[in-house]
C-alpha cells in the first residue's frame, strides 16, 4: 500500500469531555457484586475457612483479590502540590484572538472548550489542611480540538527561584525537615529560612508568601498566574510575548492568619468543601482569562528580564486584557480517578502557543512528564480517562504498564508502507511546529546578568500593599522567623534579605525575633521598577468589594429569638446571593418569640465563626440571655469581631458585643461603625442592606488598629 498524502483538513470536531468520560463511569444501580473477573459473589463478609473456627484457605480467590486490591490502593502522592481539589468546567473566549494566536480554543468564540482545573497547596501532604500559609496551585487542562493544553500556574505571579536546577533544593528546604518530618505544611522552620537567607532571588516570592495571598478565603477568591512569559504565535508565524492571568469574578480575598490556623483544625477541608458545595449549589466559580501582550523584542524593555520568573510585569506598565471566561460547573464523580490521576504537564502545548527560554520554564517542560512515570506507574498515563485528549491520538508509541489501546496495524514505525504510511504526517499549517528562533552562545553554566536584581520588585510589592496588608505581612514574618530556632539564620534573614527590601521592615522583624537590627545607614538595594514605586493592582484593597454572592452568614439563635426579623434579614441576604445558616443550641427546632420556629443546620459545638464570613444575632430578650450564658456562642461574636468580619446585632443582641468584651458606644438608630451593624430596636428598615454592604467589604480592618497608648 503506497504511503498516503497528509490530509489538508483538520480533525473533525471532538466529543465533549463529559461524553468521552461516560463509557468509563461505573453506574452500579441494580447490579450484582462480582470479582474483577465478573464472577458473581454472594458472600463477602467471611473468608473461606477450614471449619468455622479454622484457618483461612489460600484457595479463597475472592478474599485474595479483595485484599490485593486494597493493599495497592495508594499511589505516590505528588512530590509537591500533593493536596488538591479539582473540578470540570469550560473556557470560552470572548472574541477571536487570531491576530495573536492560531490556537483554536482562543480563536472561536462559539466554542466552549472543556477544562479540568486542579487547585492545590504546595508543601503539605495529601491529608494536610487547606488553609495553611502556602502558595496555591491553579492548574488548568484545556481539552482542545488540537490536543491538550495545560496551563500550570499558581496564585502568585512570581516564583522562588530563577533556574529549575534549584527546584529540588528549594523544595527540600520548604518541605518537612528530613530527620523528623516536622513541620507539616508549614514554611515556618529553619531549613526554609536558611535557604531564603542564602538565596536572595527568593526575596520577592517570599514577600508574596508572607502576604495575605498565601491564605486565600477560597479557591474562588484567588487570582491565577501562568508566571512565565510565554509566546502566542498566529497563523502567519508572528509571535507576541504573553503573560497569562486568571481574575476571579468575585474578587481576590483572604483570611486572617489567626482564623486560617483555627480553620485548619475546625475544618481541614475548608477550601475543598467550599469548591464542592458551591458547584453543587449551582454557584459556579468563574474566572476571566487575562493577557498581558508584549511585542517580541521587548524582553528587556522594562528594566528587568521577562525571562526571569522572579519578576512580574506591573499591570500599570502593560494592562491585563480580559479575553475569555472559565466556568467550573461540575464536580468530579470520583476523586481518585479524576483529581488524583490528572497529570498536568507543562509540555502539553498546542499550535499557536509556544515556550520561551525562561530557564525555570525549560526545566518544568522536562519535570512534569518525568514525575508522572513514578506517580502514575508507567508511560501510559495519557490514556487515563481524565488525561485523554478529546481529539484522536495516533502514533507508534506502544506497550508499557497498563496499556489500554489496542493498535491494530502491523506498521508500528515511521515511515512505513505496510500501513499505507499511517498515521500520516500532519500538514505543518495545523501541526505544532516549534517556532524558529536564532540561538547562539557559548555552552555555559551561569546566570544572565539581567537576572541580577533580586530586591526591587520585592520592595515594589511591599510598597503597593495597603496599610493593613503590610501589617499582616510584617506579622507573618515575625511569626515565621520567630519559629526559626537558629539565631544566625534569623539574623541573616534580617540583615541579608529584609534590609534590602525595606529598612523599617527589617528593624521591626529584628526586634520581634531577638536579633540585632541592621546597621544605621544600611539602605535597601532596590530601585524603582521602570519608574514605578508602587503598583496599585497588587493590593487586594483594589479588588472588587461589591458582592455578597456565596458569602456565608451564621445566625445565632436560642429559644425566644426575633423570628420575623430573622426572616426579613435572611430574605435580603439570600436575595443578594449569600448563604444563611442558622446555628442553634442543638439541631432540634428553636422557637421564636413570635410563634414560629427554626431548625438549625449547625450547633455552637459543630460550627465556629471562623467558618463564616459574617455573623448575625437577631434580637429577642430570652434568646440573647441564653446565648450570653453559652461561652461558645459568645466566642462566635468575639472571634468574628477580632477577625474583622461584618457583624449584625439588633435589639437585645446589641449587648452581645459587651459580653464578648468589646464595649463600644453606640449611636441612636442604626449604627454601622467598624462594620458592626447595630440597631437598638429589632430590625429597622435598611438594617439588612447595611449588613450586606458590610459583608461585601469583606473585612473591616480599622478594628485591627492597636488601642491608643
Ligand atoms: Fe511545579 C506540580 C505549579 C515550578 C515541578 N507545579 C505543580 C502543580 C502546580 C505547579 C500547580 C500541581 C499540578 C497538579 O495539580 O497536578 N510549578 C508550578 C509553578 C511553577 C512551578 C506555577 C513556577 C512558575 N515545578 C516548578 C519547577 C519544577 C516543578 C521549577 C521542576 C523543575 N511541579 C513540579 C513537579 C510536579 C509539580 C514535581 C509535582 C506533581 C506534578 O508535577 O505533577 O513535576
Amino acid at each position: 500500500m503506497p504511503p498516503r498524502k497528509s490530509p489538508s483538513k483538520p480533525n473533525p470536531p471532538p466529543p465533549s469531555k463529559n461524553e468521552q468520560l461516560e463509557p468509563y463511569r461505573m453506574h452500579q444501580e441494580d447490579t450484582v457484586l462480582t470479582t474483577d473477573q465478573g464472577i458473581p459473589i454472594s458472600e463477602t463478609d467471611n473468608s473461606l475457612k477450614a471449619g468455622l473456627r479454622g484457618p483461612t484457605l489460600l484457595e479463597d480467590f475472592h478474599f485474595r483479590e479483595k485484599m490485593m486490591r486494597f493493599d495497592h490502593e495508594r499511589i505516590p502522592e505528588r512530590a509537591v502540590h500533593a493536596r488538591g481539589a479539582g473540578a470540570h468546567g469550560y473556557f470560552q473566549v470572548y472574541e477571536s484572538l487570531e491576530r495573536y494566536t492560531q490556537a483554536r480554543f482562543l480563536t472561536d468564540p462559539s466554542v466552549k472548550t472543556p477544562v479540568f482545573v486542579r487547585f492545590s497547596t504546595v508543601g503539605g501532604s495529601r491529608g494536610s489542611a487547606d488553609t495553611v500559609r502556602d502558595v496555591r496551585g491553579f492548574a488548568t487542562k484545556f481539552y482542545t480540538p488540537e490536543g491538550n493544553y495545560d496551563l500550570v500556574g499558581n496564585n502568585m505571579p512570581v516564583f522562588f527561584i530563577q533556574d529549575g536546577i534549584k527546584f529540588p533544593d528549594f523544595v527540600h528546604s520548604v518541605k518537612p525537615e528530613p530527620h523528623n518530618e516536622i513541620p507539616q505544611a508549614s514554611s515556618a522552620h529553619d531549613s526554609l529560612w536558611d535557604f531564603v537567607s542564602l538565596v536572595p532571588e527568593t526575596a520577592h516570592m517570599v514577600m508574596w508568601l508572607m502576604s495575605d495571598r498565601a491564605i486565600p478565603r477560597s479557591f474562588r477568591h484567588m487570582e491565577g498566574f501562568g508566571v512565565h512569559t510565554y509566546r502566542l504565535v498566529n497563523a502567519k508565524g508572528k509571535a507576541t510575548l504573553v503573560k497569562f492571568h486568571w481574575k476571579p469574578v468575585l474578587g481576590t480575598h483572604s483570611l486572617v492568619w489567626d482564623e486560617a490556623q483555627k480553620v485548619s483544625g475546625k475544618d481541614p477541608d475548608f477550601h475543598r468543601r467550599d469548591l464542592w458545595d458551591t458547584i453543587e449549589s449551582g454557584n459556579f466559580p468563574e474566572y476571566e482569562l487575562g493577557l498581558q501582550l508584549i511585542p517580541e523584542g521587548d524582553e528587556l524593555k522594562y528594566g528587568f528580564d521577562l525571562l526571569d520568573a522572579t519578576k512580574l510585569l506591573p499591570e500599570e506598565l502593560v494592562p491585563v486584557q480580559k479575553v475569555g471566561k472559565l466556568v467550573l460547573d461540575r464536580n468530579p464523580d470520583n476523586f481518585f480517578a479524576e483529581t488524583e490521576q490528572v497529570a498536568f504537564c507543562v509540555s502539553n502545548i498546542v499550535p499557536g502557543i509556544d515556550f520561551t527560554n525562561d530557564p525555570l520554564l525549560q526545566a518544568r517542560i522536562f519535570s512534569y512528564l518525568d514525575t508522572q512515570l513514578t506517580r502514575l506507574g508507567g508511560p501510559n498515563f495519557a490514556e487515563l480517562p481524565i488525561n485523554k485528549p478529546v481529539c484522536p491520538v495516533n502514533n507508534h508509541q506502544q506497550d508499557g504498564f497498563g496499556r489500554q489501546s489496542i493498535n491494530t496495524s502491523r506498521a508500528n514505525y515511521h515511515p512505513n508502507s505496510l500501513g499505507g504510511g499511517c498515521p500520516m504526517l500532519a500538514n505543518p499549517k495545523s501541526a505544532f511546529v516549534h517556532r524558529q528562533e536564532r540561538v547562539e552562545g557559548h555552552k555555559i553554566r551561569a546566570r544572565s546578568g539581567s537576572f541580577a536584581d533580586h530586591f526591587s520588585q520585592a520592595t515594589l510589592f511591599y510598597n503597593s500593599l495597603s496599610k493593613p496588608e503590610r501589617e499582616h505581612l510584617v506579622a507573618a514574618l515575625e511569626f515565621e522567623i520567630g519559629k526559626v530556632e537558629r539565631e544566625e539564620i534569623r539574623e541573616r534573614v534580617v540583615n541579608k534579605v529584609l534590609v534590602n527590601i525595606d529598612r523599617d521592615l527589617a528593624v521591626r522583624v529584628a526586634n520581634a525575633v531577638g536579633v540585632a537590627p541592621p546597621k544605621l545607614g544600611k539602605q535597601p538595594e532596590s530601585k524603582p521598577v521602570s519608574k514605578l514605586t508602587a503598583s496599585p493592582a497588587l493590593s487586594q484593597l483594589n479588588t472588587p468589594h461589591d458582592s455578597i454572592m456565596t458569602r456565608k452568614v451564621a445566625v445565632l439563635v436560642a429559644d425566644g429569638f426575633a423570628g420575623r426579623e430573622l426572616s426579613q434579614v435572611r430574605k435580603t441576604l439570600e436575595g443578594l446571593g449569600a448563604i444563611v445558616e442558622v446555628v442553634g443550641p442543638t439541631l432540634g427546632p428553636v422557637a421564636s418569640a413570635d410563634g414560629g420556629e427554626e431548625k438549625p443546620v449547625k450547633t455552637y459545638l459543630t460550627a465556629s465563626s471562623v467558618l463564616y464570613d459574617a455573623v448575625y444575632v437577631p434580637g429577642g430578650e430570652r434568646s440573647v440571655a441564653t446565648l450570653k450564658k453559652v461561652p461558645l456562642a459568645v466566642d462566635f461574636v468575639r472571634e468574628a469581631y477580632v477577625h474583622c468580619k461584618a457583624l449584625a446585632l439588633s435589639g437585645a443582641a446589641t449587648s452581645m458585643l459587651d459580653a464578648a468584651g468589646f464595649s463600644t458606644p453606640m449611636a441612636k438608630g442604626l449604627d454601622d461603625s467598624l462594620g458592626v451593624i447595630r440597631s437598638a430596636k429589632n430590625e429597622t428598615r435598611g438594617f439588612g442592606q447595611m449588613f450586606a454592604k458590610a459583608i461585601a467589604a469583606h473585612r473591616h480592618w480599622a478594628r485591627e488598629a492597636p488601642p491608643p497608648a
